[in-house]
């Protein structure tokens, strides 16, 4: 339909009229609090501000970058009680988890605040000159943020991108902005520069295809859908804008006979039910060798029936609810009359998006609930013969994000962490994430790396000076 001269006119008041969202507590249904949500004109007038902001960040010496950050680090951690009470409420992650999410934004920032005054560039030897590179900002950073890890993924772009003088607009997924919110006012009583950090919550398709689209955004972190972050690699690519992905993943976990079984069944749970399976890291294939097959569901039934599933304020609890209706019902679908459920673990009647720890087996290599990232906790289990084949079923998949190999031998536990195509592996143990070491994903998981000690280099430009010695 044609729109007239009139609607036209009206068009920029209508599209500010402000939207709210309400956010639901998962644990109970009930609503938390209303946020107002962006529109497109103010997204843009936010990218403005930062981008004058940038101007002057950039030019704040490194030593009281650092100082700002450690200021910024000092305030999370004063606070990290009431970011982790916003979590559970907006998010229903289990307050331990919950605390220890916003213990990470603190180190994060405390990792990245030493590296203002270590952007150090090379001095190269040229004749009839001197020739050094800078590390230069890029100028204004978007990141977009998604609902199951809202403070920790917050953090890995918005730490270095800060520490190497970029502006930074952060939208936290329109489900879970609370902490993200709570983040930015810290930012500003530490002292940051207004504008340097925006938290600007919001729809995906507003505000986060305007930080891709406007051309001023010099680069976008993306976490979320490998779909919807195709669609954003396909938006970058008209400005040539950089971007980073974390995507999504269908990690294997795989135990061979000569590892230390009770172990590996007694540990696995939590490695894919940890946040309710809504982790992009969750090994939620495990692929065990044949031999030790029975031994390793006899141990593992109890493991699962274990998991403390319940409110999340409660100490102790385990796991949580999943973040909604829609995604409950999503989860449930891998699950239909007819499956092959091995066991179940607990999950609470009454309000909340409660679901139980499923374990499906066996189940065919082509069906979805072994093929799909399910995003809940669902776990399938599968035998394998020998090594080739482990490594062979493991990378059957268009992800590689994580995943966990347990065995005694070292030899073997080489061969297949060098075999397996996934960008995080740990061998007898179940850790992806440490925020000094580099993080990402392999195949359709992801574009490029987060954390560890290179992530600067995400974050900035190299410039290459020559300067003539001659007269
Ligand atoms: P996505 O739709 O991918 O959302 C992630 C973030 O992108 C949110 O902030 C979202 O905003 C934003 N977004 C959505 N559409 C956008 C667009 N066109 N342009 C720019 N930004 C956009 O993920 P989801 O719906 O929350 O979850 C769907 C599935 O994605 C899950 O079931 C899971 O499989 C996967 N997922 C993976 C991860 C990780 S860590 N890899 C994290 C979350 C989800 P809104 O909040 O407004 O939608």
């Amino acid at each position: 339909m044609r729109r007239g001269k009139a609607a036209r006119e009206r068009a920029p008041t209508a599209e500010r009229e402000t939207q709210q969202y309400t956010v639901i507590n998962p644990a109970t249904e009930q609503p938390v609090t209303a946020v107002a949500q962006a529109s497109g004109p103010e997204t843009d007038e936010a990218i403005a501000r930062a981008a004058a902001a940038q101007q002057a960040w950039r030019d704040v010496s490194p030593g009281d970058r650092g100082r700002l950050l450690r200021s910024f680090a000092a305030e999370v951690d004063a606070h990290i009680d009431e970011l982790a009470a916003l979590e559970v409420a907006g998010s229903g992650h289990p307050v331990g988890a919950a605390r220890w999410e916003a213990g990470q934004v603190r180190d994060v920032l405390m990792y990245y605040a030493a590296a203002p005054e270590r952007l150090i560039g090379k001095q190269i030897p040229v004749a009839g000159g001197l020739d050094v590179t800078f590390a230069e900002p890029l100028g204004v950073v978007g990141l977009i943020v998604p609902w199951n890890f809202p403070m920790p993924i917050l953090s890995w772009g918005m730490a270095p991108a800060l520490a190497a003088g970029n502006a930074v607009i952060a939208k936290p997924a329109q489900m879970t902005p609370l902490t993200a919110i709570r983040i930015g006012e810290l930012a500003l009583a530490a002292g940051l520069p207004e504008h340097v950090l925006q938290v600007l919550p919001g729809k995906g398709g507003v505000v986060g295809q305007r930080l891709v689209d406007h051309p001023a955004v010099r680069k976008i972190v993306f976490t979320g859908s490998t779909e919807v972050g195709q669609q954003i690699m396909a938006g970058c690519a008209r400005h040539v804008k950089r971007v980073t992905l974390e995507l999504g993943g269908k990690s294997a976990n795989i135990v061979f006979a000569d590892a230390d079984i009770e172990r590996a069944a007694a540990t696995a749970p939590y490695a894919v039910f940890d946040n309710a399976g809504q982790d992009c890291c969750a090994r939620s294939r495990i692929l065990v060798e044949a031999g030790v097959l029975d031994r390793f569901m006899e141990l593992l039934e109890p493991a699962v029936k274990g998991i403390r599933v319940g409110d999340p304020a409660a100490e102790g609890t385990e796991m949580g609810p999943l973040i909604s209706a829609a995604h409950r019902e999503h989860v449930a679908s891998y699950v239909p009359e007819g499956a092959p459920v091995a066991f179940l673990g607990s999950a609470p009647e009454g309000p909340g998006f409660w679901y139980p720890p499923t374990v499906l087996a066996p189940v065919a290599t082509d069906d979805r609930a072994y093929t799909e990232e399910i995003f809940g906790p669902v776990v399938t289990v599968t035998p394998f013969s020998d090594e080739a084949e482990a490594i062979a079923l493991a990378n059957d998949t268009p992800y590689g994000l994580s995943g966990s190999i347990w065995t005694g031998n070292v030899g073997r536990a080489i061969r297949v962490a060098r075999g397996v195509e996934t960008g995080n592996l740990s061998v007898n143990s179940h850790s992806s994430v440490r925020y000094w070491t580099p993080f990402g994903g392999f195949k359709q998981s992801g574009l490029g790396r987060e954390l560890g000690p290179d992530a600067l280099d995400a974050f900035t430009e190299t410039k290459n000076v020559f300067i003539a010695t001659q007269e």
